[in-house]
């Protein structure tokens, strides 16, 4: 029986960021250096298969530093943490790397220039996600006001609208960020702020991509965990661009291919905390169901690197 054909418009840039690769190396060379248990305050990217596969290593995976004894070290998650985190951590003598993304510390020190400058803060970004806990982490209770979405723009009950900036996370969906940025604009026009945004090279490519094959594909498939902001976003950008039926999926197991019966094309990304070897996984599913035709659709090229920490780069000085 012939398969029935289909066309795979794989969306390129996709999956790992640098920020990503650097924090994954960090717990690499942590077990490396100084053996296992090293310890890891929250998953390090939002990934189960990199998370079960650095536990197999050795690496422990905890939500609070309280849970890390006091004798081993511990790594801070891509995502950041608070201020409070590393001076508890300083307190207790501990041996900690920071895998914070350079470009999430970026925010961190934006938001803290402001605050010297006696400016108050409003983040654009969504509740409860640890990047934001982190961010708002940064300066003293109440000094960050969170907005989600345009409509709270309205209601914030700020100390001085001539004195305000602005700060966002870093995986935002670039389009609904340009509402809220102008809604804050609208209502305080001495806000000030970065030139668009804080969303990432990385984030921002990926949803380009996605736009540029959403209009051409039956189906998108967004390679990404449920708790991943960045890889939740390019679903909605495939939507909002036009595509019918966009999911997200861990890997293969989880494509409902009852959905995705009588399609012509296909489209596969994956978040910026997705491996390639997932991908592949899901392009194999389809060639073992479709006389797949794979197409290349590339919108931008990455060249971004990050060095992991000094400490990690240098011999073992003496062992803990
Ligand atoms: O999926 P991630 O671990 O994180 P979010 O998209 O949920 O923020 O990807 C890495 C991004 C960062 C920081
Ligand atoms: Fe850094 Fe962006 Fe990657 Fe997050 S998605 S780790 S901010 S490069």
């Amino acid at each position: 029986m012939s398969l029935p054909p289909l066309m795979l418009y794989l969306a390129a840039p996709r999956g790992f960021c640098a920020g990503v690769d650097r924090a994954i190396k960090i717990v690499e060379m942590a077990l490396q250096k100084w053996g296992a248990p090293v310890y890891v305050r929250h998953e390090i990217v939002h990934n189960k298969f990199v998370v079960d596969n650095l536990r197999d290593k050795g690496a422990v995976f905890v939500e609070e530093l309280d849970e890390v004894p006091g004798d081993r070290p511990v790594i801070f998650s891509a995502h950041g943490v608070p201020k409070a985190v590393p001076a508890e951590a300083a307190r207790r003598e501990m041996v900690y790397v920071d895998a914070t993304c350079p470009l999430v510390s970026k925010v961190h020190i934006e938001a803290e220039r402001h605050h010297q400058d006696g400016l108050q803060m409003v983040m654009i970004g969504h509740a409860g996600h640890p990047e934001t806990i982190g961010t708002m982490g940064q300066l003293p209770e109440g000094e960050v006001l969170l907005v989600e979405v345009p409509e709270d723009v309205a209601m914030l009950e700020v100390r001085d609208p001539e004195r305000l900036a602005f700060i966002t996370q870093t995986t935002l969906s670039v389009d609904d960020t340009v509402a809220i940025v102008e809604a804050l604009r609208a209502r305080f026009p001495a806000i000030v702020g970065p030139h668009k945004e804080d969303i990432c090279y990385a984030t921002t490519n990926r949803q380009m991509s996605v736009k540029a094959i959403a209009g051409r594909i039956d189906a998108l498939l967004v390679i990404g965990a449920p708790n991943s902001s960045n890889s939740k976003r390019l679903v909605e950008v495939g939507k909002a661009a036009g595509c019918a039926y966009a999911q997200l999926v861990q890997r293969a197991t989880d494509i409902d291919w009852r959905a995705l019966e009588g399609i012509r094309s296909v489209g596969i990304t994956a978040g910026a905390s997705a491996p390639e070897v997932l991908v592949n996984e899901v392009i194999d599913a389809f060639r073992a169901r479709f006389d797949t035709t794979v197409e290349l659709v590339e919108t931008a090229q990455e060249r971004v690197e990050f060095k992991v920490p000094r400490v990690l780069r240098e011999p073992l000085q003496h062992s803990i």
